[in-house]
């Protein structure tokens, strides 16, 4: 597996030097944001891991190798080539490494990249999960599964209510993943910081939840964990607000037929218009906040 994995010369330095580590997603970049925010956010979020003395290595795969770590050309080409590159999860790693073809990388397919590279902590905005409707559609996101048998910590904001919450955390209890809190027993819904359901457990400090991950490590578990980070009051959305956004959105992508893994970009970039860029603006400083708390573990492990 390691033929195709290319690890970026100061992200290997750090690593040979026992230095902390994060992973970043580039899913985010190419059909997360529109261009040029995704591109200021990418080089923002590097920037912050770097204050905290972490070296970030952020994820793709570019001309069929798995990349850890990005040049700013590699970075800006995503940022700028938006939704027509390929938004890679688990199953197309493969055609993309044999094609010597792009991708973006979502969740699931950071966290297997990062585990090969020895990454254990992974900073993003928000996971794929359970989605609404998902009794009749079985549209669960491939993130679920990875986070069940890779050994890898995510730091998100919680999951978004375009996603059905309680279905997703009952996933996540089923595929035995731990799910904490940062200073907080109530499950962030991304852009509001309170949500109707309960993570499992609160964690008060980033040495508390690097040693839960040490813990894990060292007992051999083969999966990873999630741990959720409320955005910031300042930052957050009124819940009537993003709710309203929402719901619009969900019922416009139904109405147009959107599935499978169109259907979160779609949304997400909905919801943005629908907001008049304030959601792009939470989102933001939430993936800003994440990759600070992410850096402050991955230094405590
Ligand atoms: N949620 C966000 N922003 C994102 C994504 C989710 O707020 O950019 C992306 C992530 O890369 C995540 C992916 O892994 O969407 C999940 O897609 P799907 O639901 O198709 O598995
Ligand atoms: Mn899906």
């Amino acid at each position: 597996m390691k033929q195709y994995l290319k690890i970026s010369p100061a992200v290997q330095k750090a690593l040979d030097e026992g230095r902390p580590v994060i992973a970043l997603e580039s899913t985010i970049i190419s059909h997360g944001m529109p261009y040029p925010q995704n591109l200021e956010t990418a080089r923002l979020c590097e920037a912050e891991a770097r204050k905290y003395g972490v070296e970030p290595a952020t994820v793709a795969v570019i001309h069929g190798q798995l990349c850890a770590g990005l040049t700013d050309e590699e970075l800006e080409y995503l940022a700028r080539t938006g939704p027509k590159v390929i938004k890679a999860s688990r199953r197309d790693l493969p055609v993309l490494v044999a094609e010597k073809a792009d991708g973006a990388t979502t969740v699931a397919a950071t966290m297997i990249i990062a585990a090969m590279a020895g990454i254990k902590v992974f900073a993003t905005g928000g996971i794929g999960g359970v989605h609404r409707g998902a009794e009749t559609t079985m549209d669960i996101s491939a993130d679920l599964e990875e986070l069940a048998q890779t050994p890898v910590a995510v730091v998100c904001a919680g999951a978004k209510s375009i996603l059905d919450l309680g279905l997703t955390l009952e996933y996540l209890e089923t595929k035995g993943v731990p799910v904490l809190g940062y200073k907080t027993k109530m499950l962030p819904a991304f852009y509001t910081y309170e949500s109707d359901f309960e993570v499992d457990y609160r964690m008060d400090s980033p040495q508390e939840i690097a040693d839960v991950i040490r813990a894990q490590r060292g007992m051999g578990y083969p999966g990873g964990m999630l741990i959720t980070n409320p955005i910031p009051a300042e930052y957050a959305m009124p819940k009537a607000e993003i709710d309203a956004a929402i719901d619009q959105a969900l019922g416009e992508a139904d109405a147009q037929g959107i599935k499978g893994k169109a259907i979160t970009p779609f949304l997400l970039a909905r919801v943005c218009e629908l907001t008049g860029g304030e959601s792009l603006k939470s989102n933001i400083k939430l993936v800003l906040n994440n990759v600070a708390l992410a850096s402050q573990i991955a230094a405590g492990i």
